[in-house]
């Protein structure tokens, strides 16, 4: 187990003080991302106490610490997973050699890209969720608002270290350029297109962490199985932060739909439109918001048939996750069939990793489905919610701009057009949405288009002051 130093200016496990140069570095960087946060963050609260948990040490019982602080106070640092003795690259055409502690020079310019493209997600969700603190529906959601984004800004860090350690001036520029884009800015924006749409109400921050933190996971999980040892323990110990995202996801979405029943039961009926008059979600409108979130995440796993995920692969960069599950990890012999808009073909199957990982990615999102269905049908209601077919709406990949309806059904473009407004939020149900963003910030009082949690943060009460706004 390694315990972190917080006596540094830089909380670190991996010996910063041994190595001059980068702690220097990287020393030169803190004062720009502390000017980030206190530009692009929810610097509306940087003088509230919040009861946020921070890492002691990187093994499962290293969450023990919880306590009141100011965000701009989080101890942001650089924490990697212990290394594994001897550790071999686990697939791919070098499987069973050692992993490694350097970059190859071969695909230095591929690693970093990805080591970028993931770093880049993560300061850009702060910054789409920047506002929602204004519209918090519980003191006890805000608090969950600020311990994601306070650790998102942790998984900057996480990849920022990694691009100046081992990426020498090209990674201290690429670090600069993490906080030179902005999430939605028309000139500079993030690099993936899910991490430039708006989360202006908390409605899509339960979808948002949901689906797309769901997709951090499998990422996540395939960069930890990478052949570069650094990355691989610096993505496990992230992984141990994510799950936490995607609870406040998966219960976000419950509570709403607890609430939406109770609203049903009280009123008699299950007619949207006296649902959302009663100021509650209606599950249609739910259906949307899951249809809009969940399409956006399936682009980002990238196309379905890629050579960069062969190659990725194949050079041992990125596994696939949890890749001790599977037999063959060379794939060289594997073909998968694959249907797209020009029928279907059977595609080498180092090909067609994105899609494996899609296909995985949405099994785990049925589970939440599976839940929140259980629920409506104990009350007796008419009416499932489902995921979109992979084919609705993507921007990325085979069905890009193809005209299909989220059973993934093609249909004539113009009616799909026209149809869209009944399968994602429309501007008028956005208005809606929007309307019910009322704050409510009394100690353990709820907004009324929100069920309570089970229970409160570190088995403290709900009505617990989780955060001190004054
Ligand atoms: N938007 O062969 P292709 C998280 C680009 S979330 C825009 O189809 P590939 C988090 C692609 O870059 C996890 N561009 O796909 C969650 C490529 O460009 P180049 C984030 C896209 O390369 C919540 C071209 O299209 N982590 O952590 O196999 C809160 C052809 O690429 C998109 C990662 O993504 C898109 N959706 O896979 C906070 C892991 N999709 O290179 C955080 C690192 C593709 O030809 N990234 N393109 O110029 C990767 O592994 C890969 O880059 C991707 C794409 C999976 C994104």
């Amino acid at each position: 187990m390694s315990a972190i130093d917080y006596a540094e200016k830089i909380p670190n496990n991996v010996n910063l003080v041994g190595d001059r140069t980068l702690q220097r570095a990287l020393e030169r960087w803190q004062p720009q991302f502390l000017q980030w946060w206190h530009e692009m963050g929810p610097n509306d609260f940087e003088g509230a106490n919040v009861y946020l948990r921070t890492a002691v040490s990187v093994d499962a019982q290293g969450w023990a610490h919880y306590g009141a602080i100011r965000m701009p106070d989080y101890r942001w640092g650089i924490f990697l997973a212990d290394p594994v003795a001897e550790r071999k690259i686990g697939f791919g055409d070098a499987m069973g050699q050692p992993a490694w502690q350097q970059v190859p020079g071969e695909y230095r310019s591929t690693l970093r890209r990805l080591i970028v493209t993931q770093g880049d997600t993560e300061p850009a969700s702060v910054e789409q969720q920047r506002l929602l603190g204004h519209t918090c529906p519980s003191l006890y959601d805000l608090r969950n608002l600020f311990q994601i984004n306070v650790e998102e800004g942790r998984h900057l860090w996480a990849m920022v270290y990694l691009l100046h350690a081992y990426f020498g001036r090209d990674g201290r520029e690429e670090a600069e350029e993490l906080l030179a884009r902005h999430s939605g800015d028309a000139d500079k924006p993030r690099i993936l297109t899910t991490f430039n749409e708006p989360i202006s109400d908390w409605l899509s921050l339960y979808c948002f962490t949901y689906f797309t933190d769901r997709d951090g996971k499998y990422q996540l999980k395939s960069l930890a199985e990478s052949a570069f040892d650094p990355l691989s323990r610096t993505c496990r110990f992230m992984l141990t932060e994510e799950a936490h995202h995607m609870f406040v996801g998966e219960t976000g979405i419950s509570r709403v739909v607890k609430r939406t029943l109770e609203v049903m039961k009280e009123l008699g009926s299950d007619d949207p439109d006296r649902v959302r008059a009663a100021g509650a979600v209606d599950l249609p409108l739910l259906q949307k918001y899951l249809n809009f979130w969940c399409s956006s995440s399936l682009d980002l796993f990238g196309s379905e048939i890629s050579s960069n995920s062969a190659a990725n692969f194949a050079s041992g960069l990125k596994g696939r996750p949890d890749e001790g599950q599977y037999e063959d990890h060379v794939l060289r012999e594997q073909t998968l069939n694959l249907v797209t808009p020009q029928g279907a073909s059977d595609v080498p199957m180092l090909n067609a990793l994105n899609e494996v990982m899609r296909e995985s990615y949405l099994k785990d999102c049925e589970i939440g489905l599976k839940r929140w269905n259980r629920m409506i049908e104990r009350a007796a209601r008419d009416f499932r919610l489902s995921l979109p077919s992979s084919r609705f709406r993507r921007s990325i990949g085979a069905w890009a701009g193809q005209p299909a309806d989220p059973q993934g059904n093609l249909m004539q473009r113009e009616l799909y057009e026209t149809s869209l407004a009944d399968w994602i939020p429309s501007e008028a149900d956005k208005a809606f949405v929007h309307s019910l963003m009322q704050k409510v910030i009394e100690p353990g009082r709820m907004a009324g288009w929100i069920a309570p949690p089970e229970r409160g943060i570190n088995n403290l009460p709900l009505e617990y002051e989780y955060v001190k706004l004054h």
